[in-house]
C-alpha cells in the first residue's frame, strides 16, 4: 500500500496503479464510462459502451482562503460569519431547550458522509465525511469580509437580523462589532424601492462605471494583503435585483460589456459590475441571488479569462424539497400533474421581494427547477407537456425569517386515481443559507487546485461555469449550450463522483453485487 505524504491529513490512501501521490500532488489515471447512442436504419437506438482515458491532477496544498461576501450585512451574511466565529471557538450556549453546540449541519461538505468503499473482512460498507474525499478547506479557516450598503457593523445587523439565539449572539458580538462592511455600489433601480433607507454605506455614482470595477477589485487585493491570503472567493448574498435587460451592443458580449461599463450603462447591474471586478482577477465569483448577473457577455469574459463564475440563487428550503421530491414521482412512474408552491416570510429579503421586478426574478428561478425530470420521461408527458406549476412570495413581516412554505403536490395514479402531496415547510431561512454559503466555497476553491486532460492533451481546468455547483443552487448555470440537470440526487452524485475521480476511485455504485450472489 502507497503510503501517503507524512504532510498531508488523508484519512485514506488509494492502493492502485492508476493514482500517485507525492508531496504536491494526487494524481490520477481515470476511465469515464459512458454509453454512445446513434439511431439504426430500422429506426432503432444503438448503444455503445464508450471508454474515455482522463487523467486527473489535485494540488493538495490547502490554501489559506477568504470569503467574501457582497451583503454581508443581510441576514445570510450575519448569521453565516456568527456561525463560522461559533464553530472556529467550539462555542456552547444555552436556549430554552439545554445547550446547543455549534455545528455545521445542513452543509453537504461538512455534515454528510460519503461511501468510500467496503470492508474487505466484515462487508460492511465504510463512510468516510465528505470534506475528507479530498484535501478540503475547513470553514473554520476562512477570513470572513464584505462589502453592503448598509454600514451597520456585523453585531448591530446581526441583531437586525433576528435569526440568531440571543445567548449565541451575546458571545460571538465583541467579535462581530469589530466588522463592518465595505461601501458597495448601490444602483437603486435593481432592487426594491423599500430598500432605499438602509443605503447608507455606497460609493459615489449610481450607474456602473470601471471606478466601481476598479475599487472592488482593490478592495479584494487589500483584503487579501491584509489576511495573508492565497486566495479569495466571492459570494453574491446581496438583495434580489431586478433582470437586467439584454440588449445587443451593451452586455451580450465581454468587449461590449466592457465598454458598457466604460460609459456608464444603465442596464449593467451590480452584482455585474462585482461579477466583472472578480472575473478580470480570476477571483471565483457566484450569484447566490436569482437575477442573471451572467448576462452573456460576462460569460464570455470569465471564459476569456478562464475565471470560476457559478449561480443562481441559493437551493435552500422548498426549492430543495422538490427537486427531490418531484425527482422520486417522477421516476416512481407517477404522473405529477401540478404542483402549487406558497411561501410567506418576514425577513428583509421578503420585504425586498414583495416588489414585482424583485419577485419575477425569484419566480423565474423557482419556477424552472422541474423541467429536465419531466423532460426525461417520455412515458408519462408528451412532448412539450408539463405539469402545471405556480409560485407565489407574500411578505409578512410578523414571521421573520422563519419563513413558511406551503406546496400541494397533485399527481395521477393508477388507473385514474390522484395523490396529494401537502407539505408545510418551516424553518429559518438563513440558517438553511448559510451552509450553502459555505459548501459553495470550499467546492469553487477545491475546483481552482484540479487540472484534467484527455489521453495525449494538456492539462487544464474545468470550464469557467462550474456547474458542480449545481447541488447548492436553484436555477444552476452551465456552460453555454450545455445540459442544466436540477434533480438534487444527480446533482450530488455529479459532485461526490468526480472528486472521487481525482483519486481514482469508481463511481459511487449501490449495485452492491458483493451481497447479491446466490
Ligand atoms: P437580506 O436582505 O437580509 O440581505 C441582503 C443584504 O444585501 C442587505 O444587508 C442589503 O443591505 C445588502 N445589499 C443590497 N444591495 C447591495 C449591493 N449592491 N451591494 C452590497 N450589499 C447590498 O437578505 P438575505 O436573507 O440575507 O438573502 C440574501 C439573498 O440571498 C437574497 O437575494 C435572497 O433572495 C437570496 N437567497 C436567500 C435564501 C435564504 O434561504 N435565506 C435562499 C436563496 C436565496
Ligand atoms: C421566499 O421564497 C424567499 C426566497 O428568498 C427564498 O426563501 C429562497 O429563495 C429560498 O428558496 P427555496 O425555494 O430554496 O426555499
Amino acid at each position: 500500500v502507497p503510503v501517503p505524504s507524512p504532510t498531508t491529513n488523508d484519512i485514506f490512501v488509494v492502493n492502485s496503479p492508476n493514482v500517485t501521490y507525492t508531496e504536491t500532488e494526487i494524481t490520477s489515471k481515470y476511465t469515464y464510462r459512458t454509453t454512445a447512442i446513434s439511431t439504426g436504419a430500422d429506426g432503432k437506438f444503438v448503444a455503445t459502451p464508450k471508454e474515455t482515458k482522463y487523467d486527473f491532477k489535485t494540488e493538495r496544498k490547502v490554501p489559506k482562503v477568504g470569503m467574501m461576501l457582497v451583503g454581508w450585512g443581510g441576514n445570510n451574511g450575519t448569521t453565516v460569519t456568527a456561525g463560522i466565529i461559533a464553530n472556529r471557538r467550539g462555542l456552547v450556549w444555552d436556549t430554552r431547550e439545554g445547550q446547543q453546540s455549534a455545528n455545521y449541519y445542513g452543509s453537504v461538505i461538512m455534515g454528510s458522509t460519503i461511501k468510500l468503499g467496503t470492508d474487505s473482512k466484515s462487508g460492511k460498507e465504510i463512510n468516510i465525511p465528505f470534506h475528507d474525499l479530498l484535501p478540503m478547506v475547513h470553514p473554520n479557516d476562512l477570513a470572513i469580509g464584505g462589502w453592503d450598503i448598509s454600514g451597520m457593523n456585523l453585531s448591530d445587523a446581526m441583531d437586525r437580523a433576528q435569526v440568531l439565539e440571543p445567548s449565541l449572539k451575546s458571545l460571538v458580538k465583541k467579535e462581530m462589532a469589530q466588522m463592518k462592511p465595505l461601501p458597495s455600489v448601490y444602483y437603486p433601480d435593481f432592487i426594491a424601492a423599500n430598500q432605499e433607507e438602509r443605503a447608507d454605506n455606497v460609493l459615489s455614482g449610481t450607474k456602473a462605471c470601471n471606478a466601481h470595477v476598479e475599487q472592488i477589485r482593490k478592495d479584494i487585493r487589500d483584503f487579501k494583503a491584509a489576511n495573508n491570503l492565497d486566495k479569495v472567493i466571492v459570494q453574491w448574498t446581496a438583495n434580489t435585483e431586478r433582470y437586467a435587460e439584454i440588449i445587443p451592443g451593451v452586455n451580450d458580449t465581454a468587449d461590449n460589456l466592457l465598454k458598457a461599463i466604460e460609459q456608464g450603462h444603465e442596464e449593467v447591474s451590480p452584482s455585474t459590475v462585482f461579477a466583472v471586478a472578480c472575473i478580470l482577477d480570476k477571483v471565483p465569483f457566484i450569484n447566490g441571488s436569482p437575477q442573471n448577473t451572467f448576462v452573456p457577455g460576462a460569460i464570455a469574459l470569465a471564459e476569456k479569462h478562464g475565471a470560476f463564475v457559478g449561480g443562481d440563487d441559493f437551493k435552500s428550503g422548498q426549492t430543495k424539497m422538490k427537486s427531490a421530491l418531484v425527482d422520486f414521482l417522477i421516476n416512481a412512474g407517477i404522473k405529477l400533474t401540478s404542483i402549487a408552491s406558497y411561501n410567506h416570510l418576514g425577513n428583509n429579503d421578503g420585504m425586498n421581494l414583495s416588489s414585482h421586478k424583485q419577485f419575477r426574478s425569484k419566480e423565474i428561478s423557482k419556477s424552472n427547477v422541474v423541467d429536465d425530470m419531466v423532460a426525461a420521461n417520455t412515458v408519462l408527458y408528451k412532448e412539450g407537456e408539463h405539469p402545471d406549476h405556480t409560485v407565489v412570495i407574500k411578505y409578512m413581516p410578523a414571521v421573520g425569517d422563519n419563513k413558511r412554505a406551503l406546496d400541494e403536490y397533485y399527481a395521477e395514479i393508477f388507473m385514474g386515481g390522484h395523490q396529494t402531496i401537502s407539505m408545510f415547510n418551516v424553518c429559518e431561512d438563513s440558517l438553511l443559507a448559510s451552509p450553502l454559503i459555505i459548501d459553495l466555497v470550499i467546492v469553487a476553491e477545491m475546483m481552482t487546485r484540479i487540472q484534467w486532460k484527455e489521453e495525449g492533451k494538456d492539462y487544464a481546468g474545468f470550464h469557467s461555469v462550474l456547474s458542480v455547483l449545481s447541488y447548492m443552487l436553484k436555477a444552476p448555470l452551465t456552460p453555454p449550450g450545455t445540459p442544466v440537470v436540477n434533480a438534487l440526487a444527480k446533482q450530488r452524485s455529479a459532485l461526490t463522483n468526480i472528486f472521487r475521480a481525482c483519486v481514482g476511485l469508481e463511481p459511487e455504485s449501490d449495485m452492491t453485487l458483493e451481497h447479491k450472489l446466490f
